[in-house]
């Protein structure tokens, strides 16, 4: 048995149950897919994840990429080589690229429903495939030549890496310096030093294009600080014909010259990328026009965000299932209730009342987290459906992306260390998957935006600019779910959500309070500061509550009929889980609002000696 254990059922519940997007298939742009295909997708996946996918999982881990200083070149360990062809040769890259680009027309739940499989099997081999992916950026930006480009790194299965960070840009990328000059050609020549890109150099594909984010120079162009100065270039590892793709044989001057060791996640490669510094010029060529690229590269981020806090929960899922797995067969210790009674027979651990508060809290994030990026992806196939409510869509949309990459990395952590604990001192050995998992998903609140990022996006660009539309939206929508009749057994779980949500307004406002009171003390926003991760997990924590609840209507209702043993146990248990997610962390949330409204500046005036 391989490490990675699925939750198929639960994304098909998700889809078909709770979501219906059964609803819009076999309509518009998802006109070629329908309910079948969905889960033909699904099922396959599932095969390859608990197959091809998981098996390089551990091996790679233990052998690492190679990297050459002297050719600038990586090799990754055969094993992953496999689980990457496995992957490619059933072209499941196609599943979420365009039509035009030969997609599959599949709406963007089913395809992150399907990313979740590989994410949690294997992720570094999602993040090799993005050429197909960031083709789509190309070719919605690019010139007609740079179009033919998308297309060649399509049909030729080129890699592609995003590159924004330098020594001393990470979060703040408008301090980056790597700089672009205008060539008598059109074409310009790049020249800085980039770190920590991922896939910077592989030996699965025969080429690489680099998206790269630099400051252009040239004639009567406008020098601009920050991020609104920076440009998109489109930079290969190789020389190539633009009609045909194949190689010139010249190598661009892009080298990598240093691969990182890291804690986890170690043959995705993390790489130093030095452009035009060995004696060979780092060629571009300019995507769209001069100052876009910051808007440019945030068509990339907004996919990537998606991705990592998908990558995250998954994860967190199959630690749960690992957990629950062994938990059900490791047998200690006697019931509590027959505690001093020495001869009492052992039981499995399942049985000890922390062990079950533990497994349902994991249950609650990785189940509640799936059903948050799930419900993101419902506004995701209305804005490809297009048409009236496309806007709203948007904006929902962007308003929940912080909240699945920020929440879903902090809690998927968080909780992995619990499904650890619940191996007890086997949970620390290689024996199991699950200290890989830790330090696999530590990553995820660190790239694609640290989570204090996440959280400053969420409260100033997706909350205040937005002037509350999409929030206001979001807290309707769980306002008629309150308002609406429920099954009895919910309904002190429905008056517990009612109290976070007023929790959650009333933390908000305080924030809100701050802000505006910095017009006369600029100091105040310095309580906002110490807020953002606070309300961005609260958020997260009332989405959850909820989402769990409207599965557990769902299943309630399902258990009224006939149903399978399988089902009614699933069912159950979405019953059990929402009610325990309710009962146990909702109420904590009162804490964290009056955390909130308290907020005084004390912290702020701390010498930084006294630290
Ligand atoms: C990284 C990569 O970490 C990690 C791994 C990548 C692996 C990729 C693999 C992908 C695989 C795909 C495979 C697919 C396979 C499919 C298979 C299917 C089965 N939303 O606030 P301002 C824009 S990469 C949209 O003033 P500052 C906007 O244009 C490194 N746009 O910012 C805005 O202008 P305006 C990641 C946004 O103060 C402009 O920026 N690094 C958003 O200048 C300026 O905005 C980071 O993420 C947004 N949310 O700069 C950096 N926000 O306002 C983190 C901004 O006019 N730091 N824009 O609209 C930040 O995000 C900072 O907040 C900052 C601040 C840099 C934006
Ligand atoms: P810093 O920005 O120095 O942050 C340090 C700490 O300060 C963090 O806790 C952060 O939250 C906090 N902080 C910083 N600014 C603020 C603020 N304004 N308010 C509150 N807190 C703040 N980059 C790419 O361009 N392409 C890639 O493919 C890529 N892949 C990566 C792969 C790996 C394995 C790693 C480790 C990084 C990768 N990155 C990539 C870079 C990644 O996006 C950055 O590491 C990340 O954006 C954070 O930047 P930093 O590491 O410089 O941390």
């Amino acid at each position: 048995m391989g490490h990675y254990k699925s939750n198929v059922r639960d994304l098909e519940f998700n889809l078909f149950e709770v979501f219906n997007v059964q609803d819009h298939l076999g309509t518009g742009p998802f006109e070629q897919a329908d309910e079948d295909t969905a889960r033909g997708v699904l099922a396959e996946l599932d095969n390859l994840a608990t197959g091809p996918l998981a098996d390089s999982f551990v091996d790679a881990d233990r052998h690492p990429p190679i990297f050459d200083p002297a050719t600038h070149s990586v090799t990754l360990p055969e094993s992953f080589k496999k689980s990457y062809q496995a992957i490619w040769d059933g072209e499941w890259y196609r599943l979420s690229l365009p039509e035009e680009l030969g997609g599959f027309g599949i709406p963007p739940t089913v395809q992150w429903a399907a990313s979740e499989l590989i994410l949690g099997a294997n992720p570094a081999v999602y993040m090799y495939l993005a050429g197909p992916n960031f083709a789509t950026v190309i070719r919605r930006n690019g010139t007609a030549a740079q179009q033919r480009w998308a297309e060649l790194m399509v049909e030729r299965g080129w890699g592609a890496t995003m590159v924004l960070t330098e020594p001393d840009a990470g979060s703040d990328v408008g301090a980056g310096r790597t700089k672009a000059v205008l060539q008598d050609d059109g074409s310009w020549h790049l020249d800085g030093v980039k770190r920590f890109i991922t896939s910077g150099d592989q030996d699965l594909t025969e080429n690489i294009m680099h998206l790269v984010l630099a400051r252009p120079e040239g004639p009567g162009i406008e020098s601009r600080p920050g991020t609104k100065g920076l440009s998109l270039f489109l930079v290969p590892k190789w020389h190539f014909d633009g009609q045909t793709g194949e190689s010139t044989g010249e190598r661009n001057g892009a080298f990598v010259t240093n691969v990182e060791h890291k804690m986890g996640l170690k043959v995705s490669t993390t790489c130093e990328l030095t452009f035009g510094q060995h004696g060979v010029p780092a060629k571009g060529w300019l995507l769209g026009d001069v100052h876009d690229g910051i808007a440019q590269m945030f068509q990339v981020i907004e996919y990537a965000r998606m991705m990592v806090g998908t990558k995250a929960i998954g994860t967190l899922s199959t630690g749960y299932l690992n957990a629950l797995a062994y938990a059900k067969e490791r047998v200690q210790s006697a019931d509590l209730t027959r505690m001093t009674d020495k001869t009492a027979p052992r039981v499995p651990i399942t049985h000890h009342p922390d062990v079950r508060r533990s497994l349902m809290l994991q249950k609650a994030y990785a189940e509640g987290l799936r059903a948050v990026y799930l419900y993101t992806a419902t506004f995701q196939d209305k804005i490809a459906l297009g048409g009236e409510g496309r806007e709203l869509a948007e904006k929902v949309n962007d308003l929940l992306l912080p909240v699945v990459k920020g929440v879903g990395s902090e809690r998927a952590y968080e909780q992995l260390a619990q499904s650890l604990q619940t191996l007890g001192g086997s949970g620390f050995l290689q024996d199991y998957p699950i200290e890989q998992y830790i330090r696999d998903s530590k990553i995820d609140s660190l790239y694609e935006g640290t989570t204090a990022i996440q959280s400053l996006d969420f409260f100033f660009r997706k909350i205040i600019r937005d002037k509350g539309q999409a929030l206001g939206f979001l807290n309707n929508e769980i306002q008629k779910f309150l308002d609406a009749p429920g099954d009895e057994r919910l309904a002190d779980a429905r008056k517990l959500l009612g109290q976070a949500l007023q929790d959650l307004q009333g933390m908000l406002g305080a924030m809100v309070g701050f802000l505006t009171s910095s017009q006369e003390d600029v100091r105040n926003l310095y309580k906002v500061g110490q807020n953002t991760v606070r309300l961005l997990l609260t958020a997260g924590d009332v989405l959850v509550g909820w989402l769990l609840l409207r599965q557990a209507e769902v299943a309630a209702a399902k258990l009224g009929g006939t149903v399978s043993a399988r089902d009614k146990a699933f069912y159950e248990g979405k019953v059990a889980v929402a009610g325990f997610f309710a009962k146990n962390v909702l109420p904590e949330l009162t804490a964290r609002r009056k955390v909130a409204e308290t907020t005084d500046n004390s912290l702020m005036d701390v010498d930084e000696a006294a630290f």
